[in-house]
């Protein structure tokens, strides 16, 4: 059976009657939030964190993540970083060097992601056992050396298969001892009870998981039992889920940042960069948590709402692209197919190329837009977007998205 595609008023009729957006401000932690309010009133604010635009930036995850499990009503102010755009003037002039994360506190700008922590205990008090405790010292030195064996790994290209091995044997064995430090303690966390030390582990051990997984053929969880009870753990907290990436945005996200990743081509290596580039999708292990119910509708009203955005910055023609959305729309909420316009696949796979999470939805709803859209292009060929650039992400410049 085929249908013809729901026109813009019929799909928004149908993501509202299906979904209902959370409150930004005083509901689960989201990537779209300005002010978080947690129930308290605006005056109470002393924090403005500044964060990076697309929420890809690791060291602004630990404040973010941070400022949510403490439930500190703070502002939000976004960032653009220098791989994906100019760095907005206001900013340098309050941070002439650019860097993210920085906050603003009671006034005063503090920048360097421990020192930012720091003060923030001062102000509001730790989260468990804070920074300067001996038992989270040891544990913020051990996330710096796997932090340093990762990068040794991923990041450098290796001259010989020799070298991949030795830095592949160097990253597994800093693992096992994160593995020991988990296993040390009664429950999932890396101290007896959740806290600092695990906020701080979070940014960099999402960003392996994908990595590995991607270039490398290395499945993290797979490997290391603690640290899959662990992901589960925190997997388990919607602070985290609502920062919570997924393997696609990452593995796009971290070249321009790290300055380049280095596969090993290695046969399973070529079979999850396949999968995460191609779809499907679904049986991706970025997220173990069952999906929502509410996938499919959260992925139609997020596009609803930027479908005339994500129209225009789309290389292709405006007609084309806004009829063949809506029929990858149409057949994501009614599993009937809708045949899309003859030569839309490019414009389709470009987009299903960029939604970034959780700039954009959340995991599971990225998993079923980019499904519909590779299902609905399908139809019309196998032409691919422009491929996702490496050295740099300005085709996800926000001034382009921004313009009207
Ligand atoms: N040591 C710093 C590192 C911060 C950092 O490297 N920030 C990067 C982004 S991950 C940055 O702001 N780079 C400038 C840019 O990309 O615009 C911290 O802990 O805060």
């Amino acid at each position: 059976m085929t249908t013809t595609p729901l026109n813009w008023q019929e799909l928004a009729d149908l993501a509202n009657s299906q979904f209902a957006p959370v409150d930004p401000v005083n509901g689960a932690t989201n990537a779209q939030a300005r002010l978080r309010l947690f129930g308290r009133a605006e005056s109470d604010v002393r924090v403005t964190l500044y964060r990076d635009n697309h929420a890809w930036c690791p060291y602004c995850q630990k404040i973010w993540l941070w400022l949510e499990e403490k439930q500190i009503p703070y502002r939000i102010e976004k960032v653009t970083m220098f791989c994906y755009g100019e760095k907005e003037s206001w900013y340098k002039r309050k941070v002439p060097s650019g860097m993210l994360p920085a906050i603003e506190l009671d006034g005063r700008i503090i920048t360097e992601s421990d020192d930012i922590l720091i003060a923030l205990e001062k102000a509001f008090g730790c989260l468990s056992l804070g920074m300067t405790d001996p038992a989270v010292i040891r544990l913020r030195q051990l996330e710096r050396l796997l932090f340093r064996a990762w990068c040794g790994w991923l990041c450098r290209p290796a001259n010989s298969p020799r070298e991949e091995q030795y830095n592949r044997e160097q990253f597994v064995s800093v693992v096992a001892m994160v593995e020991a430090a988990l296993a040390s303690t009664p429950g999932a966390y890396f101290l007896e009870q959740f806290g600092t030390a695990d906020v701080i582990f979070t940014p960099y051990v999402e960003r392996m998981n994908a990595s590995l997984y991607y270039y490398k053929g290395y499945f993290l969880r797979d490997e290391n039992p603690h640290l899959s009870d662990w992901f589960d753990a925190m997997e388990s907290r919607e602070t985290y889920r609502g920062t919570q990436s997924d393997f696609h945005t990452h593995v796009h996200d971290l070249p321009p940042q790290m300055g380049g990743c280095w596969e090993n081509g290695e046969p399973q290596m070529l079979i999850n960069k396949k999968t995460i580039d191609n779809g499907p999708w679904d049986g991706l292990p970025d997220a173990t948590f069952p999906e929502p119910d509410n996938a499919r509708a959260e992925a139609l009203h997020r596009t609803v709402k930027h479908h005339a955005k994500i129209i225009r910055v789309n290389p292709a023609d405006d007609k084309l692209m806004d009829e063949a959305l809506r029929c990858a729309l149409t057949t994501m909420m009614t599993d009937v197919v809708c045949m899309p316009p003859p030569g839309s696949a490019a414009a389709l796979r470009y987009l299903r190329d960029r939604i970034s999470v959780p700039r954009d939805m959340s995991i599971y709803a990225a998993k079923r837009l980019r499904q519909a859209l590779e299902a609905t292009a399908t139809l019309v060929g196998d032409a691919q977007g422009e491929p996702i650039p490496f050295n740099h992400r300005r085709d996800q410049n926000p001034v382009n998205f921004a313009k009207n």
